[in-house]
């Protein structure tokens, strides 16, 4: 199988009070499971089911015949990266290599925490919000529907999903408090600095 769900990285009621138990269980259990079926399938009927999660997103990239393959695989891998941005206790400042880059590229914490919040909270419709590295810069980017910057030669280093499924049940259509709550309770920075390591 191409692709797979992994368990959450935490408990489901690990991030109370700021992503409920019950977001959790229909975003990971319903939402994430449902991609990983659907784009399974899709990949049998391709040929393509021997490919990782990664170079089934690129084998349908851009191709509009795959239109499904590539929205289902994207979103798989958009999640499962998702799940490892956030953790209990995240949240607030950036800490080493991450706010040094935040402070070389965006000025300060706090103008980064402006632009990241006007961007998620600005993308139209479906989406993602992610920071991103770039040609060796930091950068804030947004991708619609299942949009990955995989495709774009960009490093990705931390996402809040915008879907509505993310935050419906807990904020209703309050898309503002979600992406502030990320940012101030979510985030984990740990896993940005782990990621710019490895990049
Ligand atoms: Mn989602």
């Amino acid at each position: 199988m191409a692709l797979e769900l992994p368990p959450l990285p935490f408990a489901y009621d690990a991030l109370q009070p700021f992503m409920s138990a019950r977001t959790l269980e229909f975003h990971h259990d319903k939402h994430h499971a449902a991609y990983v079926t659907n784009g399974n399938k899709l990949a049998e009927a391709a040929g393509l089911s021997q490919l990782s999660t990664e170079d089934l997103i690129r084998a349908a990239a851009g191709d509009p015949a795959r239109a499904g393959l590539f929205n289902n695989a994207a979103q798989v891998w958009n999640h499962t990266f998702f799940w490892e941005s956030i953790k209990p206790g995240g949240g607030g400042p950036a800490v080493g290599r991450a706010a040094e880059l935040i402070q070389r590229d965006f000025g300060s914490y706090e103008s980064f925490k402006e632009k990241f919040q006007a961007a998620a909270v600005g993308q139209f419709g479906s989406g993602w919000a992610w920071l991103v590295l770039d040609q060796g810069q930091l950068k804030i980017v947004t991708t619609g529907n299942a949009g990955t910057p995989l495709t774009a030669g960009q490093t990705a280093l931390s996402v809040v999903d915008v879907w509505e499924h993310a935050y419906y049940l807990d904020f209703q259509n309050r898309r503002p408090d979600f992406v502030k709550t990320f940012l101030e309770n979510l985030i984990s920075w740990d896993a940005v600095n782990d990621r710019l390591s490895a990049a």
